[in-house]
């Protein structure tokens, strides 16, 4: 039995710029490099053979030298298991980047960082392929046919796009040819998505980003670990959850509720139901629907304030419970701007428009009410 872990798009030296509370910024980058370490310690824990990187490990072409120095060094300390690493379009290897010979790689890690070649380890019975980025774009496939032997496994690493290979122009990847490629196994980098699938006898998947880098990176991410037993052709594949905090997105339906407080307890319910009870470590997107009463006093500044979740966006998409037609057939100040934004809803000719005019005409009854209920 031969255990391999595989983990890609790490983007090690991302900035975590653009999150909602940017005092968060350094947290997120040691939550990044803690992610990195911990998949180490993982391989150490399971007795790990081989850790594959299909590219993208740093975040650019050009990583700080005391990043790379801590990579390399962090490597060193878990040999004897071997790093395979290609280079990606984001890390991707030219004369003088830190993947040069010159830079003290340690003993244990190869590098894939140009035509397709391999490393033989004939003591656990298998070959590594690969090859890797040498520019921004790969714009013809990396990917080489290999010699199938039996009784020995066939692994590749490489950074590419299996998925939208028709015009792709980061080492376009398509069924055809991964089915043709001879391979057993397959480690894909470039898709920061967990996926998994099946070309002829060759079985592929991309492990997805260790840990998510923003809202378009949502739910538990982590790394996959491959188990090659003797006498199978392919491997047992586990995911193995890492990260330490995760976006996630969702909406809330707030209707009749009145106040923070009790939009604020509504929420925390419901986070803590779908999340667990330490739903607060995450980074949520929350759309806030439904129909709120006229006189509610609920608001985004109020709302944050009572939930201490690291990081939070809140889309405000509730409209206040009112009956806008009924209101609309009275001949006063309140019913004819009522008619005349309905009549902008109604021909409004996207949800955004939409949307920016069901705000517009809550925001003007608010007013108007306020102003009959004010006394100055
Ligand atoms: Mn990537």
């Amino acid at each position: 039995m031969t255990k391999i872990v595989q983990i890609s798009d790490v983007h090690l030296g991302f900035a975590y710029a653009g999150l909602a509370y940017p005092r968060r910024q350094k947290q997120r980058q040691q939550d990044l490099w803690q992610t990195f370490l911990d998949a180490l310690h993982y391989c150490q824990k399971i007795d790990a053979k081989l850790l594959l990187i299909p590219g993208d490990l740093f975040d650019t072409p050009n990583p700080d030298a005391a990043l790379v120095q801590d990579v390399q060094d962090a490597f060193r300390e878990i040999a004897p298991i071997k790093v395979m690493i290609a280079t990606g379009n984001h890390d991707f290897a030219y004369a003088g980047s830190c993947w040069d010979d010159s830079q003290k790689w340690p003993d244990n890690v190869f590098i894939f960082k140009s035509a397709w070649t391999q490393l033989d380890l004939p003591e656990l019975q298998l070959t590594v392929w690969g090859a890797g980025f040498t520019a921004p774009y790969a714009k013809t496939s990396l990917l080489q046919p290999v010699p199938s032997q039996p009784n020995h496994w066939q692994i590749g690493v490489l950074h590419g796009d299996a998925f939208t290979p028709d015009h792709s122009p980061y080492n376009p990847l398509t069924t055809a040819q991964i089915a043709a490629s001879g391979l057993n196994w397959l480690a894909l980098g470039h898709i920061h998505k967990r996926i998994q699938a099946q070309a002829g006898a060759t079985a592929y998947a991309y492990a997805g980003t260790p840990e998510g880098h923003g809202f378009d990176e949502q739910g538990a991410k982590g790394i996959l670990v491959l188990d090659f037993k003797p006498g199978q052709t392919q491997p047992t594949v586990t995911f193995q959850p890492l990260a330490q905090r995760q976006y996630l997105e969702l909406k809330i339906d707030l209707s009749g509720l009145d106040s923070n407080r009790a939009a604020a307890a509504r929420i925390k319910t419901t986070l803590a139901a779908n999340d667990g009870p330490d739903y607060l470590r995450n980074l949520y997107k929350i759309h806030l629907t439904g129909a709120l009463p006229p006189n509610a006093l609920i608001t985004e500044n109020g709302l944050a304030a009572q939930l201490p979740v690291f990081d939070l966006r809140l889309h405000n998409e509730t409209h206040l419970a009112i009956d806008y037609q009924q209101l609309a057939q009275l001949d006063t100040l309140t019913g004819n701007f009522t008619k005349k934004i309905l009549g902008k809803i109604e021909h409004a000719t996207d949800e955004t428009e939409r949307q920016h005019w069901q705000l517009a005409l809550d925001l003007g009854l608010r007013a108007f009410q306020e102003d009959l209920t004010d006394a100055h």
